[in-house]
């Protein structure tokens, strides 16, 4: 009894990892660190990329490379939670017939509104093991996330030879543009409208938990036409270069929720 007992908590362990693990686009299996590349050789390893998700957060990490035969090659497909995940790299040398060029794209969800940023990407090469043997690779990309106000979603910075800093703005709202194209506009009161139209009409909320936040511009926890005419006043002000100050005061401040 014992025995079956344990047999069946192996079974759980080995089989309970897979059955969370994503299909990869192609619909290649994929293990329980992501590699989707069917011809990878783990002789060939030469470096290790390392990718530390906040607190938060989940994360899709898309690694794929470019080869003389190959263009955008899937190599690991992972969506992981908060943490360190670590990625087994084959090391080629670059020269002309014979390169392998590596591109990382991370895409962060959550934060305080649930939403996803534009995906970090990079690229890097790992030297080729057997011209260079002391050339193991390590690279990491520490991810961390913020409100700061931003017109892209991330600033990276390296802060070591081998270390990348992405700082995501994910929690930043810039009051008054829904739409989130940057700009506050006739569209973004509309969208306020449209909204308050909904929600009068019981159809429900239809704008993102980020939107909600840009929308309420009188901060009173309700979205309605007065909302919309604030957004409006504004947007008429900047149209006619008239001083904006005090209409939306908070506007590019990131909210206290
Ligand atoms: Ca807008
Ligand atoms: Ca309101």
């Amino acid at each position: 009894m014992k025995k079956i007992t344990s047999i069946a908590m192996a079974l759980c362990l080995v089989t309970a990892p897979l059955a969370a693990l994503p299909a990869s686009a192609e619909g290649q299996a994929i293990n329980e660190n992501g590699l989707v590349y069917e011809d990878f050789n783990k002789l060939d390893v030469n470096g290790r990329i390392a990718v530390t998700v906040p607190e938060n957060t989940s994360a899709a990490i898309d690694i794929t490379f470019d080869s003389p035969e190959l263009t955008d090659e899937p190599y690991y497909v992972r969506i992981v939670s908060a943490g360190t995940y670590y990625f087994d790299i084959e090391g080629h040398d670059n020269t002309d017939d014979d390169y392998r060029n590596y591109h990382i794209s991370v895409e962060l969800s959550g934060g305080d509104y649930n939403v996803s940023a534009k995906p970090y990407a990079a690229d890097f090469t790992v030297p080729d093991l057997n011209e260079d043997p002391d050339s193991f690779k390590e690279l990491s990309y520490v991810f961390s996330i913020d409100g700061e106000e931003s017109d892209n979603d991330w600033d990276a910075a390296a802060s070591t030879e081998t270390e990348t800093a992405v700082n995501v703005h994910l929690n930043y709202v810039r009051m008054g543009d829904i739409d989130g194209n940057g700009k506050i506009d006739a569209s973004d009161a509309a969208l306020v409208l449209r909204e308050y139209s909904n929600l009068s009409t019981g159809i429900g909320y239809t704008l993102t938990n980020k939107q909600k936040v840009a929308a309420n511009v009188y901060y009173d926890g309700k979205i309605d036409a007065s909302d919309a005419a604030k957004i409006l006043v504004y947007y008429s002000a900047i149209s006619t270069a008239r001083p904006t100050d005090g209409i939306l005061a908070d506007a590019a401040v990131f909210p206290e929720n």
